[in-house]
This record gives C-alpha cells, structure tokens and sequence, in this order.
C-alpha cells in the first residue's frame, strides 16, 4: 500500500463530495500513480464514497492484485471494456479528470445511459500539493544528485566544448550519481542562447565570454528536483556583470522572505519588484517559481495570477531571470521546501556569480 493512502483517500472522498460528484474516473498517470505507487500506464482508477478499483487488462493483473489491499480489481478485455464496467455502477453523477480525459472517452462515456458526467478539475492536485516525508525525502535525493552533476559540470565546462556535448555530459553526471531518469529535457545553452528562457542545447560551441545557462533536474523515485545555474566562461562584460546582480539579488531576497501564509502573487513580488525597480521588468516574463513532486511542474506558483496561498510542506523553485534578447539571459533556481518560519532550500550549490 503507497504511504498515507487512506489519508489520501480520505481526502480525495472530501473533495469529491465538495465537487459534487458520486465518483470519479481518474486516468491522469501521476494521479493513478499518487493513489497506487505504480506508474499507471494503461490502467484507470474508479473511486466512490464506499469503494475503489483499479482497471486494467491481463498484462498487469498480477501487479493489479497485489494491490488488493487498496483496490477492488476491473479487468477489461475485448468483450468486457471500461465503458461496460461503468455501465454496471450505480453511482449517478461520474467525475472525469477534465485536463485529462480524451475528448473521444468523454464523448462516449456521455452516452452512458443514466448518468450525468461532470468535468472536474484538481481534486488531487490539490491533495498533491502538501507532501509527505516521504516524498520530502525522495525529492531531497533528486536535488543532491543534480547539485553534485552541477559541482562536476564547473569543472568540465570550457570554451570548444558544443551545448549538446555539455548537456549530454550533465545528464551523464546525474545518471551516475543515481539519478532515475531526467527531470526534463536538460536546458543547457550558451551566449545568445541564454536570451531564450527554455531554449535547446545546440551544436553552438561554447566561447569565451558566453554566459552558460543550465536548467535541468534529476528524477528519484518518481519525484523531480529542478535548478537553474548560470556561469560565465573565462570572463563577464559589465552588462553581464550588473543583470547577473540584479538576478541574484531578486533570487537570495525571494529566499530570504518566502513562508507559509503568503500567497502566490506576494511571493512572486518578493523576486519581481527587484527586477522592476532595477527597470528590467519586461524582460522577466515569467512567474518566479512553481511546485514539483510527481510532476515537474505543479501547483502551487509563484506568479502575478496564483492566489492560493503557501502552506508548510510544499515544494516552490525560485527562478526570477531577466532576458535580453539577441545579447545573453541570467536565471537562477533553487528548489525549496516551504516552511511554517521561512524555507528549506535543497539546492546547496553556489549563486554568486561564477567565472570559470
Ligand atoms: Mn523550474
């Protein structure tokens, strides 16, 4: 059974009576994984007030079953399908995940005869948001792994190197130092590049007096970390030298002042007000941080339009940047844990400006 899974269940049941909704089909992977543990490729979960189920066919009946403690057990074949199976339930009024139903299950499951289906939205994103000390941990992990690929990355980055050569050689890094997968397409470019927020690594060869911006994270036990860095090579003009200051003074002030009870918008501000009083607001188009956990990107944000509020236990990046384009862009990220008093950051890899 997945740590806490009758606290989640508990809640989700709460949310689904708010919600207004008799029961739930749930098919977004991360959700099936937050309920079950497994990745949820082809499967489906049913939760009602009284009872859960998990659909799926033949190929993972095993892995199914063994999760019987948590899981009343649908298989579908050709003859019997998951249209059939919610045919058979009594419940009236079936929530299906709005972001992520297919537009053809929705339209044939609204052919369901007595049943009213109702769109919903982050029933369990929300539930997702507070994390356990598990997924604390796991998180922890990814983010020591990416901070010890950035410590070997400060020694290998030299002119002549290629972007894609530097950012195979990071995702290597965080491979060997027990890395599950990537968090993400790796973010590693050079120079000009570094105007573009989410910009691809390329064949560009890396120069002197390029900025290097590295965005990447590591993936452990199914939660991701996420960090941005961003270094100079053999030397930084002035203009580098003054956007670089302002970056990292908007970031090191959001650290500072982040806790629980401020809202999205108000730690937004704390990096963005920097930016605009140092008159560079135009070129930060960005929100200055989001969530992760099984997803890279989750609620809660830290942006001008995320109103929730902060709470202890959530995870938010701080990443204020400034881009100018055709001339060189600055980010810095850092992963932290929300705290009742302030934050715990689980980057420990230096901010200061770095010119290797
Ligand atoms: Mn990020």
């Amino acid at each position: 059974m997945v740590s806490h899974y009758n606290d989640r269940l508990s809640g989700l049941r709460a949310k689904m009576s708010e919600a207004g909704v008799d029961a739930l089909y749930v098919n977004h992977k991360e959700n099936i994984r937050y309920f079950s543990g497994r990745k949820g490729d082809d499967c489906a979960l049913y939760f009602t007030q009284d009872i859960a189920y998990i659909i799926t066919d033949f190929r993972y009946r095993e892995m199914a079953m063994e999760m019987s403690d948590s899981f009343e057990y649908v298989e579908t074949t050709g003859e019997y399908t998951t249209l059939d199976f919610l045919k058979s339930r009594g419940e009236k009024v079936l929530g299906v995940e709005k972001d992520y139903l297919s537009l053809g299950d929705y339209l044939s499951f609204c052919e369901l005869p007595g049943k009213e289906i109702k769109p919903v939205s982050g029933l369990i994103e929300d539930l997702r948001m507070i994390k356990t000390e598990d997924e604390i941990e796991a998180t922890q992990k990814a983010a020591a792994i990416a901070d010890r690929a950035l410590l070997h990355m400060l020694d290998y980055l030299k002119p002549g190197i290629s972007e894609k050569r530097a950012a195979a050689e990071l995702e290597f890094a965080m491979k060997c130092e027990g890395a599950d997968d990537l968090s993400f397409d790796t973010i590693l470019v050079s120079g000009a590049g570094t105007s573009k927020p989410h910009g691809v690594p390329s064949d560009k060869l890396i120069e002197a007096g390029d900025f290097v911006t590295m965005d990447f994270g590591a993936l452990y036990d199914g939660y991701h970390s996420d960090m941005t860095r961003t270094v100079a090579i053999g030397s930084a003009s002035d203009e580098m030298k003054k956007i670089y200051d302002i970056v990292y003074k908007a970031q090191i002030n959001c650290c500072a002042k982040l806790k629980a009870g401020m809202t999205g918008i108000e730690g937004d501000a704390l990096a963005r007000d920097i930016i605009e009083e140092a008159g560079y607001g135009e070129f930060f188009g960005h929100g200055t941080g989001h969530s992760t956990g099984l997803e890279i990107h989750e609620s809660p944000r830290l942006s001008r339009l995320w109103k929730g509020v902060l709470q202890p236990n959530m995870f938010i990046t701080i990443e204020p940047g400034i881009y100018l384009p055709g001339k060189f862009g600055v980010r810095i990220e850092d992963l932290a844990l929300i705290k009742a008093d302030g934050i715990m950051n689980l980057c420990t890899s230096p901010k200061e400006l770095i010119i290797l």
